[in-house]
């Protein structure tokens, strides 16, 4: 059967759209920020969007109406509404391996129906929901006692990529509306340090690991998980305390109970949910856990949200598409490699890590759905800080460099910690960081300052260096929602019109592969043959 997904297309650049637009690109590439507002002075209230709380100021691009239009029309010939609405339809659109990409479904409300091979998924989807909600409140309130009677007070989440970013991105996010004597940790890397560190002040008895593993396999989660299991029992001493400090949130239930979990711990989530797409799944179990169901179900509450505005909005007015199209003419018209996340909130702090992953992981492809090479650049490299840090270390380059570097300031209308002018002062700088940007300091201003002549070519700021504001007014738990859900829609965007599957990660798999053997070749078990680099540096390693 043809489905959107698999149906023939016309390659991207034979698209008219595309040629269009590399036609327009040569009248905009040397036109000015400067010289585009005055030429259209009400672009900064008119090149707006918002949706509910969430406003997006796109107007200090380097763009016209004109390549919005085309732009535009790049997303319906690409056949992005036909798209969209597989995905959401539970059509197998992750091509490669053969799956329904079901994110939105993790958040449909009660009584909403998505079916996936003719079964509604929804109901399962608040199952699990409930399970995890009755078990939170056992732990928050300490109606959950540990093996010695004595009740939870830290957390640990051993998992990693998906199972591990979004949690702790959350985490950090929405810590204002956290139990504070319930305290959290995150353990992802194989090396032994990560796990030592994370408990190395813990007390067994008070300590709840959550193994957090999609298969249940991953190398490095299931190590730690029995570093974990030993740790525990070393203090605890007995084989049944596994069910009190152990839950599991994974796909796979056999291998859970063979781990000594008991599968009534463990909460469930399905293949149509991507590692990296599926921190509003069972796998924000820690964040629930940190926050309370209630406000965990308004963070789904906001994600949905968001879902339906990039499914019902006006292209012209959605906010995730128009992001999405932006990227794609920086990317494959200016030739501009990366993008800089700038989030202006400290609890944000981990928010341009997870969305390295959300994007990269899935838009960093080479081929077509029809396994042709693309022909042209497909994923930005995401980077990023918090602000105003970041201002006071790689600014400079994306400023006064050499290179292009379109970025993403988010900002909040109102803080969460009131304090002093802090809010005023971090919000000027948002602002003033946008606008120092677009519009630069000629080499006129900086002569009028006084400067001496041999240094304003030092002083000169070139400008025409394009952002997105992204003003939400405060960071809740529905506003995050809002915010993430915006980022994977926006991913969608891209990866439809650079006709990639987004969903797949089949480039993490080769590295895993090899470990395997490397670990018996390391550990003298196996004697593989490797290239003479690779053999020196086990040889090396090997020495005792
Ligand atoms: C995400 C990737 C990857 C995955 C991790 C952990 O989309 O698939 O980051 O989340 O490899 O996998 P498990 O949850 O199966 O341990």
């Amino acid at each position: 059967m043809s489905t959107v997904a698999t149906a023939v297309k016309t390659p991207l650049t034979q698209l008219p759209a595309w040629k269009a637009l590399q036609a327009h690109y040569e009248a905009i590439a040397p036109q000015h920020l400067r010289e585009i507002f005055k030429q259209d002075p009400e672009r900064g209230t008119r090149l707006t969007a918002s949706f509910e709380d969430i406003y997006l100021d796109y107007s200090k691009h380097r763009i016209t109406d004109e390549t919005l239009k085309l732009l535009f029309e790049l997303a319906e010939q690409s056949g992005l509404a036909e798209h969209r609405e597989a995905m959401f339809s539970g059509e197998k659109i992750n091509t490669t391996e053969g799956r329904a990409v079901l994110h939105v479904a993790l958040r449909a409300p009660k009584g909403e129906v998505i079916q996936v091979d003719g079964k509604d998924v929804v109901p399962e989807v608040h199952e699990v929901l409930d399970h995890m909600s009755e078990f939170s409140d056992r732990v928050r309130s300490g109606a959950w006692k540990g093996h010695t009677g004595k009740r939870i007070k830290t957390v640990v989440n051993i998992g990693i990529g998906g199972s591990d970013l979004g949690p702790v991105m959350a985490y950090e996010a929405l810590k204002h509306y956290s139990q504070r004597d319930l305290h959290f940790r995150f353990v992802s890397n194989i090396d032994g340090t990560d796990f030592a560190e994370a408990t190395e002040d813990l007390q067994a008895d008070e300590t709840l690991f959550i193994i957090s593993s999609k298969t249940f396999t991953t190398l490095e989660t299931m190590t730690n998980a029995h570093t974990a299991r030993e740790w525990a029992l070393k203090q605890l001493g007995d084989d049944k305390a596994v069910a009190k400090h152990f839950v599991a949130v994974s796909t796979n239930a056999g291998e859970v109970s063979k781990f000594g979990i008991d599968t009534a711990n463990m909460f469930g989530f399905w293949d149509w949910v991507g590692g990296r797409y599926s921190m509003d799944s069972a796998i924000g179990l820690s964040t629930m856990l940190a926050v309370g169901p209630e406000n965990f179900r308004k963070l789904l509450a906001g994600f949905h949200s968001m879902d339906q505005h990039f499914r019902t909005a006006p292209l012209q007015q959605n906010l995730p598409v128009i992001m999405g199209l932006l990227g794609v003419w920086y990317n494959n018209f200016f030739g501009a490699q990366t993008v800089a996340v700038l989030p202006y909130d400290q609890y944000l702090k981990r928010f341009p890590a997870y969305l390295q992953q959300l994007t990269m992981e899935s838009n960093g492809k080479h081929v077509t759905l029809d396994g042709a090479e693309v022909g042209y650049q497909t994923g930005q490299i995401f980077w990023g800080e918090p602000g105003t840090n970041g201002q006071h270390s790689f600014y400079q380059l994306i400023h006064q460099g050499t290179k292009l570097i379109p970025a993403d300031l988010i900002g909040f209308v109102e803080t969460l910690n009131p304090l002093g002018n802090h809010h005023t002062y971090l919000m000027a700088n948002v602002f003033a960081q946008a606008e120092a940007l677009a519009f630069g300091k000629t080499a006129e201003e900086v002569k009028a300052e006084g400067t001496k002549p041999e240094l304003v070519a030092h002083r000169v700021f070139e400008g025409n260096r394009p952002t997105n504001t992204i003003l939400v007014d405060k960071l809740t738990p529905e506003a995050l929602g809002k915010l993430v859900a915006l980022y994977e829609h926006m991913v969608f965007t891209q990866g439809v019109i650079w006709q990639i599957d987004s969903f797949d990660q089949w480039g993490v798999e080769l590295g895993k592969k090899l470990a395997v053997q490397i670990i018996g070749d390391l550990d003298g078990s196996q004697h593989n043959k490797h290239d003479s680099s690779t053999t020196a540096l086990i040889a090396r390693a090997s020495k005792k």
